[in-house]
């Protein structure tokens, strides 16, 4: 029978879901809450501050580049934020002492116990929780944003919640690739930013014969977006935003497409078809006739789909729910808003540091990656409590 080396000192072992998990001694009662691909999220109370928290530990992080280069990203953007409304590391450690050894390491958050996904399939929101939820989003999106970093895929199920209906804003920034891999078996694409929908359809295009209509719809997405939105892109996130608000404020989804196409018409259904200004910015000249060939639906007014809404309301979805890109408010426009004044505190809204990204374009042997990841876990400094007192 192998005899287990010894655990290193203030670490102690178990066994979570066949796995075995090391982890420092103030962390306690592990239970796993949610498995996937990537990794196990077990829940604990840390004995040092009383809370309860989530341990997340990656599913072999360092068995490809790939896979390295993941798990490094996941733990750079986690260390960067510092925000109440979006979710930050508490701690990150490894019970390997030297980088020979270093296998695998466990992120520390703090625990959440619900999502908005769930949360509206139990109960349809009041207006002020809906006031409440929505400002939380935009406080953490105008912080994610400020960093440089878009979210890309926000939706009810990556905004979590905890009891006293305090938001923090999950799986932001994941890497570009992702929407290419999306293609074709997109499972949730009905918080999707037109300008992003119109952006897989150049994916899906296989060699020169394209399908007239997508072709056409390409030239306008690509030539037009790739540079103005997609390079900048926080606009997409604000789509997601309202696309979001709007669900909370009707029981369902807002625009509930099938397909690509399907979920382009859902969206101009109520914006209406493009204004001659969105189609003059167009630089085909095929875009611009297709665009202009589509029968005219104009614009349907949202205190209409939205009748039992306040106005407020409906002013921010008016904000936000708009074709163009370029139109939309950033979060810190959108903050300003009449329906966030009796929640609001400016205190709060704050900018982060900006991220330096240069990695994420780099390509790197396996054991770089794996040195960086170990340097940012030994360089790591727990954030400090309201109070000043290091957590
Ligand atoms: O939210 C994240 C997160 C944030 C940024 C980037 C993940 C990434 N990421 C992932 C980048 N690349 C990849 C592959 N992670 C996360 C979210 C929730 C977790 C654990 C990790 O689990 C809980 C569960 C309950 N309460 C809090 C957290």
């Amino acid at each position: 029978m192998a005899i287990a080396a010894r655990s290193r000192s203030g670490f102690y072992r178990q066994e979570v879901n066949r796995t075995v998990w090391e982890v420092p001694e103030r962390y306690r009662d592990l239970k796993q809450i949610g498995t996937g691909a990537y990794g196990t999220v077990c829940s604990a109370w840390d004995r040092r501050t009383g809370a309860q928290v989530a341990i997340k530990k990656l599913h072999r992080p360092f068995q490809s580049k790939l896979f390295a280069k993941r798990a490094y990203r996941e733990l750079r953007l986690l260390k960067h934020m510092r925000h109440e409304n979006v979710i930050g590391l508490l701690d990150v450690f490894t019970a390997e002492i030297s980088l020979d050894r270093f296998r695998d390491f466990y992120l520390v958050m703090p625990f959440m116990g619900t999502d908005l996904g769930k949360l509206m399939k139990m109960e349809k929101l009041t207006e002020d929780r809906v006031q409440f939820l929505v400002y939380q989003i935009l406080k953490g999106l105008k912080y994610i944003h400020s960093a440089g970093i878009v979210h890309r895929d926000l939706k009810p199920g990556n905004l979590a919640i905890n009891p006293d209906c305090e938001l923090k804003i999950l799986d932001f920034g994941l890497a570009r690739q992702a929407d290419a891999e999306m293609t074709g078996y997109v499972v949730t694409r009905w918080y999707r930013a037109p300008e992003v929908i119109l952006n897989w359809m150049h994916y899906t295009q296989t060699g020169k014969r394209r399908v007239l209509i997508v072709g056409m719809l390409w030239d306008v997405g690509w030539v037009f977006l790739e540079r103005k939105t997609l390079l900048s892109g926080v606009a997409v996130d604000i789509w997601s935003a309202g696309c979001i608000m709007a669900e909370m404020l009707l029981g369902k989804p807002l625009f509930k497409g099938s397909d690509h196409l399907d979920q382009l018409r859902e969206i101009m259904k109520i914006t209406g078809t493009p204004s001659p200004d969105f189609v003059v910015k167009l630089q085909s000249q095929d875009a611009k006739n297709y665009i202009r060939s589509l029968p005219k639906v104009p614009k349907k007014d949202l205190h209409y789909i939205f009748s039992k809404a306040s106005s407020n309301a409906v002013c921010v979805l008016e904000r936000m729910l708009l074709l163009d890109p370029e139109c939309r408010a950033s979060a810190s426009e959108a903050l300003e808003l009449p329906f966030f004044n009796e929640f609001r505190d400016i205190e709060e809204e704050t900018e982060a540091l900006p991220y330096d990204q240069t990695m994420d374009n780099t390509d790197l042997p396996l054991d770089q990656w794996k040195r960086h990841t170990f340097t940012e876990i030994l360089t790591f400094r727990p954030p400090r409590d309201s109070k000043g007192t290091s957590l």
